[in-house]
């Protein structure tokens, strides 16, 4: 029997419970996240697997009503949460809710914390980051469309997709 506990929390430190969230599986490692949503919220999810540090699934869900995440987990135990933000616009990925010049997306999909502007905790804002050390900081290459972690050429635009 697998164990499977479920958190929630967000940015705001809302109190558990305040929106009430079941994890049901689907199938072979396979689960439903649900929760009600407001639509002047935004949802990430996050994911643990000892609790010592959560990591972010790379999405930003609109808030509605009732919100639904389907995600795989292989592990005999996890954990997952929603983290809101305050946000009534109409695109929850290219905002950028903590204001450090990079959307929510590009921090999503480059290993960045999208609600802190100074991930790594190292004086440094994400966007005056270079992580691959390339000589283009981050804000260059998020507006450029390149990899902020590949030393690229600067005509090489990023794709990225998005399920949600
Ligand atoms: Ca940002
Ligand atoms: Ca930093
Ligand atoms: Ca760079």
């Amino acid at each position: 029997m697998k164990v499977r506990i479920l958190a929630v929390a967000s940015a705001g430190l809302m109190a558990l419970g305040a929106h009430a969230a079941t994890i049901e599986p689907l199938g072979m490692s396979s689960y439903r996240l649900d929760w009600d949503g407001t639509t002047d919220e935004a949802y990430f999810i996050q994911w643990s697997l000892d609790l010592g540090g959560w990591q972010y699934f790379p999405l930003v869900d609109q808030g509605v009503d009732h919100e639904e995440f389907n995600f795989n987990s292989s592990s005999e135990r996890f954990f997952v949460r929603v983290v809101s933000w305050p946000y009534t616009g109409s695109d929850p990925h290219g905002a950028d809710f903590d204001g450090d010049g990079l959307s929510n997306i590009f921090e999503l999909m480059f290993g960045l914390d999208p609600l802190d502007t100074d991930s790594d905790d190292d004086g440094i804002l994400d966007g005056a980051e270079d992580l691959d050390e390339d000589g283009a900081l981050n804000t260059s290459e998020y507006l450029a469309g390149s990899d902020p972690k590949v030393k690229d050429h600067p005509d090489v635009k990023l794709s990225v997709t998005v399920g949600n």
